[in-house]
């Protein structure tokens, strides 16, 4: 089984739920830069064309970084960063897919249709028009996620999860290309503060971050 692996804030994602879990695991990497990942021999294995992807022995690809994660965390339960009873894992994707739905995706959006058009006007349709209000929306996110957070040390309470990393790698990246977090938001900004903190958010920097000057 095998990491196909670039730099990127979800491959990012990937690395740092590995280095919770404390596994290790063969990469093969990817230069998501000049758009390897877009070419007929990635696309063939995985057909969104994005990384990262895990490839099994078999042969058979897995994308899409929290699906990945799933199939991680069933093979390895603990330390569980999604959960250890339904309950818990309910809670954990519930929260995950709030924050990409109301966060991430909007940061996302707004990177590829505006500083980061360069990169992406060949690979996806860009919407540079929707740029502003979708970094609106994801500032909106952030302001009802300050008040959710209230009292609480990660996103679950007490326990970190892949909702916690799924919204730190986006935001710590976003912060690099003109999206921080408002400073108005005391909770967000010191649960930031509490994740930046950890091991796994150093070690799971890829070699490109200091070239890019982008956390990915
Ligand atoms: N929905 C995918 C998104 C993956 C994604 O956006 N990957 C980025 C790197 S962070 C990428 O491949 N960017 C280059 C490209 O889209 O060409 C997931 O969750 O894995």
């Amino acid at each position: 089984m095998k990491i196909l692996n670039s730099f990127g804030p979800n491959p990012r994602m990937l690395r740092m739920f590995l280095a919770e879990k404390g596994l290790k695991m063969d990469m093969v990497e990817h230069d998501i830069l000049t758009g390897e990942n877009r070419e007929s021999g990635y696309v063939k294995k995985n057909p969104g064309g994005q990384m990262p992807a895990l490839e099994l022995d078999d042969g058979t690809i897995l994308a899409e970084t929290v699906v990945i994660c799933d199939y991680l965390e069933e093979l390895h339960p603990t330390p569980a960063l999604i959960g250890s009873n339904a309950e818990e894992r309910a809670e954990a994707r519930m929260w995950n897919r709030r924050i990409e739905q109301k966060i991430t995706e909007n940061i996302y959006a707004a990177f590829k249709y505006a500083e980061g058009i360069d990169m992406f006007k060949n690979r996806v349709r860009c919407l540079p028009e929707a740029a502003d209000g979708l970094k609106a929306s994801a500032q909106d996110g952030l302001a009802w996620l300050d008040d959710q957070i209230t009292g609480k040390t990660f996103i679950c309470g007490d326990r970190i999860t892949i909702a916690d990393l799924v919204l730190y790698c986006c935001t710590n990246f976003s912060a690099g290309v003109g999206q921080t977090i408002d400073a108005s938001l005391d909770n967000v900004n010191a649960w930031f503060n509490r994740i930046d903190q950890r091991p796994s958010a150093k070690s799971s920097l890829h070699p490109a971050a200091e070239k890019t000057g982008m956390k990915g």
